[in-house]
């Protein structure tokens, strides 16, 4: 047992006598858990009671760490292709060795640009994303790139734009919560407890989604609508609002700007206009404007599914426009600015100084404002093309871009037309199949890490998930680390290890890593909350107002005002490829037991769900003649998988909904990475066409390509 474990256990105030208190890692819930063990072994996972957020909540991912944590096929040794392409075991030093020299070979022979470093969802908000991009600095390459390229940068974009951040809704003490594109009883089903509280007292709820979930059976009010269209109802929502004098005369006159000019966009964009572009019926858009501005405080939750829609950054505008006219920013019940807990920074002056622009930063030049990053949807095809400059070299860290990223077929033709890919691992995932070095690490409860509260629920809380188990494995960090001093740059890593690591980054609160460990229930208070604070020193914006008008995006080039435009594959905009391709395709809808391509592989996950599912409606499924349970071929203009059809009548006749994640059927070998969002790079995962190929008279198979009638 290593020292930090001792300590931990000393702190618990578990149930069990000797049982170590930790935070799930997995989703952004952060759930307390208790964990007992016998030796190494975990014997029983239980929500912990005693935590102030998640208050003994756990999901079926969190109760199977275990399983996770002790799956069989984990990898534990490195590997690394030999000539022939076979795999072989090598040592962690030997591996490092490779990826160094190789790494060195082709920074010398292309450049240090030609290598890019991405970080996917397992890193999100976890410490070793901060020190590979430091290590992109030190090596001197721009190409480092986050999952942030495709989850909850647009929006934050748009809030950052609008008023200066991104605020959290605060649920609990809402009178009116909208779930918009946004299913936390599936993607942060601990947040469902604050949701109910809410509702206990009276609080009203608005669900827009295509599909009826579970939460939509329960809410005041359901608009059905049609994928990738919600930047219409926005607009209509508005028009609504302004039109009724619904609105906060005396916020919108004391800090916006442009509402005038917001006048007149929306004026056109009525409830009966709306209904033909969106589906949704126009008195229950005018009734849902009603709800939300006569019910205040209210919050609207901006799901992942706005983001991932050809127009999802002047949506999450919209949207955010329409929280600050009716008068809602950071006011309890409403959407709460809560500032992140200053740590001390890792940058490097380096970061600014390099010869190239990274791969995106001149097509999305705002995205790299707000994010300091590569756009990832663009690097299949610049490996491809070699544009704007040759790419290389890739690790990807906590990602498995061959399930996950956009054109699915060109990312894995891209990864094997590389010189050299190196992943960092649980699992021999779909992507690591492809690499040349496959680098097992040590799972989140190997390491300690931060959770911070901010961005889940506004709390101004900074606490700690501990490490609680041993494993032979070296964790994200110390591969980061080992690698760098390999290649000579130990200069930028000072840190011997983890811990220190840690404490340095906490420097500027003033605690240390004992601080945390002492507060695992309720967290360190990093600042006092504080409602409002606009009036003190407004908004963080160029005018400090609230920019309705936005001069920042005229200047790049971009509608300074939140428009519609239709996605860019859809009947209105491709009526000749919706003749083609008759349904409407949204797919990633989050489900309870997976995380996008994880735990397949679980046995008590994969028992909840234990196959990818189309879900059709039972008109478009008699339209198309097929049936529930039947094995079709699914296709979009870019490939075509087999899946299972679920007949439902829980979504919208005419649209079809897919999972991701699955290498069974691989949704994303259907989506588009051409036609992204302009001002995000984002890509249109929640929005484009599709078609079920019809079987063979004689045969009975699948035939693609044929012509099929409207399902609608
Ligand atoms: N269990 C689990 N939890 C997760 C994750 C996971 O993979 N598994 N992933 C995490 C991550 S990274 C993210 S980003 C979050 C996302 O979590 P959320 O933001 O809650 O998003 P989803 O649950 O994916 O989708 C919400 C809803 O959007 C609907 N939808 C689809 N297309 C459209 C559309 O065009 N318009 C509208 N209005 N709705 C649409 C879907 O039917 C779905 O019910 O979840 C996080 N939590
Ligand atoms: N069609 C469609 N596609 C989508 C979406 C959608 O809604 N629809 N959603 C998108 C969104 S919002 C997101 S965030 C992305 C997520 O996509 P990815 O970033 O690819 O995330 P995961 O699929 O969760 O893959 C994480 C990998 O990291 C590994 N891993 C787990 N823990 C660790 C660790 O501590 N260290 C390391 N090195 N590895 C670890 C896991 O085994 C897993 O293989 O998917 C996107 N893709
Ligand atoms: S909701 Fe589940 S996966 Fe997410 S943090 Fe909590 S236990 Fe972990
Ligand atoms: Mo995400």
């Amino acid at each position: 047992m290593r020292k930090g474990m001792k300590k931990n256990s000393g702190y618990s105030k578990a149930v069990f006598a000797d049982s170590l208190v930790t935070s799930c890692e997995i989703c952004n819930g952060l759930c307390a858990l208790d964990i007992r063990l016998r030796g190494k072994k975990i014997i029983k996972v239980k929500g912990r009671e005693e935590h102030a957020v998640s208050r003994g909540y756990i999901c079926p991912k969190g109760l199977a760490v275990d399983e996770i944590v002790g799956a069989p096929d984990r990898i534990r040794t490195p590997l690394a292709k030999n000539r022939g392409g076979r795999w072989q075991e090598v040592t962690p030093a030997e591996a490092i060795k490779i990826i160094a020299e190789r790494f060195n070979f082709i920074k010398a022979k292309y450049g240090a640009e030609a290598l890019a470093v991405h970080v996917g969802r397992a890193g999100i908000n976890k410490e070793f994303k901060y020190y590979l991009k430091r290590f992109c600095a030190a090596f001197g390459t721009p190409n480092f790139s986050t999952a942030e390229s495709h989850c909850h940068l647009s929006k934050k974009m748009a809030g950052e734009i609008t008023y200066g951040g991104l605020p959290v809704p605060d649920f609990a003490h809402s009178r009116c919560i909208v779930l918009w594109g946004s299913n936390p009883a599936a993607s942060c089903p601990q947040l469902m407890r604050d949701i109910k509280q809410a509702r206990g007292k009276g609080a009203r709820l608005i669900v827009i989604d295509p599909r009826e979930i579970s939460t939509a059976k329960k809410s005041d009010l359901h608009l059905q609508i049609r994928p990738g269209t919600d930047g219409a109802l926005a607009l209509a929502m508005l028009h609504v609002l302004i039109k009724e004098k619904l609105f906060d005369k005396e916020f919108v006159e004391k800090w916006t700007i442009g509402f005038t000019e917001l006048v007149a966009l929306v004026d056109k964009f009525t409830p009966e206009k709306a209904e033909s572009i969106t589906w949704v019926p126009s008195e229950k858009i005018v009734e849902a404007a009603r709800l939300y501005a006569g019910n205040s405080p209210a919050c609207i939750s901006i799901g992942i599914a706005l983001e991932l829609q050809t127009n999802g950054f002047q949506t999450a505008r919209a949207i955010s426009i329409m929280q600050a006219v009716c008068g809602n920013l950071d006011i309890s019940g409403g959407v709460l600015f809560t500032p992140a807990p200053k740590l001390s920074s890792l940058k490097m002056e380096k970061d600014e100084a390099f010869s190239k622009p990274a791969v995106g930063q001149e097509k999305y030049p705002l995205f790299f404002k707000y994010n300091g990053n590569a756009q990832a949807n663009m690097f299949a095809r610049a490996i491809l093309e070699g544009k704007p400059y040759p790419l290389k070299a890739m690790l990807l860290a906590g990602s498995n871009p061959v399930l996950t990223w956009p054109n699915a077929e060109r990312v894995k033709k891209a990864f094997s037309s590389l010189d050299f890919l190196v992943v960092t691992e649980n699992f021999m995932t779909e992507t690591a199949k492809l690499a040349d070095v496959v680098f097992p690490v040590g799972t989140f409860l190997s390491r300690d890490e931060f959770c911070d509260f901010s961005g889940l629920n506004g709390l101004p809380r900074l606490s700690l998930s501990p490490k609680i188990i041993d494993e032979p494995l070296m964790t994200d960090w110390e591969f980061c680390r080992n690698l760098a001093v390999e290649m000579g740059l130990e200069q930028f890593f000072p840190w011997r290890d983890e811990v220190e690591a840690l404490n340095y980054r906490l420097e500027p609160l003033g605690i240390n890593l004992d601080t945390l460990r002492h507060s695992l229930d309720h967290g360190y208070e990093y600042k006092k909350t504080e409602e409002k604070k606009y009036l003190k020193s407004g908004f963080q914006t160029e005018s400090g107002k609230v920019e309705i008008y936005s001069k920042e995006l005229e200047r790049h080039g971009y509608d300074p005002l939140p428009v519609y435009h239709e996605p860019a594959e859809s009947p209105v905009s491709t009526p000749e490829l919706f003749r083609e391709y008759p349904l409407i395709l949204t797919s990633g809808a989050r489900t309870l037991p997976y995380m996008h391509s994880r735990f397949h592989n679980i046995p008590s996950l994969r028992k909840l769900e234990p196959e990818p599912e189309l879900e059709v409606h039972p008109h478009t499924a008699s339209n198309l003649g097929i049936e529930d349970g039947e094995l079709v071929l699914l296709e979009s203009p870019r490939g075509r998988i087999n899946i299972k059809v679920r007949i439902t009548e829980d979504i919208l006749p005419g649209v079809i909904a897919i999972p991701h994640g699955w290498d069974e059927a691989n949704a994303n070998v259907l989506t588009d990475d051409e036609a992204l969002d302009p001002v995000s790079g984002f890509p249109p995962d929640r929005s484009y066409l599709g078609r079920i190929a019809p079987r063979c008279k004689f045969c009975g198979e699948s035939e693609a390509g044929n012509n099929l009638p409207s399902p609608r």
